[in-house]
């Protein structure tokens, strides 16, 4: 299956983080692309707790995923799913209108979806202790129930957000992951399918499995 250490596009993952982000590190992405179109890909592990200073080169902030691909190194997993949506038209449709259509969901669900998500997640975890999260999050909550119920109507009764399923899918549907215990799906029963229906895809088990195989239990030194 795809994850072939000889293949020539490669994608560089952490190779440990703590148990509750297994899964949702955004190597998830352009591994979810790769699985749904066959394309192999090796993986080039990093430490997540000491990024080795040659990869700021590759990527300004060291976060991953970054994708190699026949002397083309990229960063940004969206610049990525793009990447690698042009290499198949499973991924991002070739025609004017379905690509432009494709295009406007992926930006929609990296800009104005996953950064209420974040918040949510940096006042529910990693700033739980400071003061002022509890009292930023009910109107974060409300913000992103506002987000998820124009999302939901603009979805209407289709199964993918640009007709066909592309790429788009594979990033809102990873973004709504995110969403996590707030109760924010279970009030919006279509997200909640949409969501359900993209993680049943056997390529989005394909990339989290290997994902989480990729895991080492304890983080090594760089
Ligand atoms: N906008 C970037 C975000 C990448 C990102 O936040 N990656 C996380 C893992 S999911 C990371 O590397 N975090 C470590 C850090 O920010 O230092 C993308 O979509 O590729």
């Amino acid at each position: 299956m795809p994850v072939d250490q000889n293949a020539s596009l490669r994608i560089t993952a952490f190779e440990w983080v703590p148990r509750f982000a297994r899964g949702f590190v955004r190597d998830l992405r352009p591994r979810w692309a790769c699985e749904e179109i066959g394309l192999r890909y090796a993986t080039r592990l990093i430490s997540a707790t000491e990024r080795p200073d040659w990869y700021f080169e590759a990527q300004p902030w060291g976060q991953v995923p970054v994708l190699e691909d026949n002397g083309l190194t990229l960063f940004e997993s969206g610049a990525i799913l793009l990447h690698l949506g042009e290499r198949d038209a499973r991924l991002l449709p070739t025609d004017r209108e379905g690509r432009a259509s494709v295009l406007c969901w992926l930006f929609a669900a990296f800009n104005s979806v996953e950064p209420v998500f974040m918040e949510i997640g940096n006042v529910e975890i990693f700033s739980r202790d400071e003061p002022w999260a509890a009292l930023r999050r009910p109107g974060l909550l409300a913000e992103a129930g506002q987000r998820l119920d124009r999302l939901e109507a603009a979805l209407g009764d289709r199964d993918w957000l640009a007709g066909n399923f592309s790429i788009a899918d594979i990033a809102m549907v990873t973004v709504l992951r995110e969403v996590g215990d707030t109760g924010l799906l279970e009030r919006r029963p279509a997200l909640a399918a949409y969501l359900q229906r993209g993680i049943a895809r056997p390529a989005f088990a394909a990339a989290l499995r290997a994902q989480l195989a990729d895991f080492q239990s304890e983080p090594t030194a760089a």
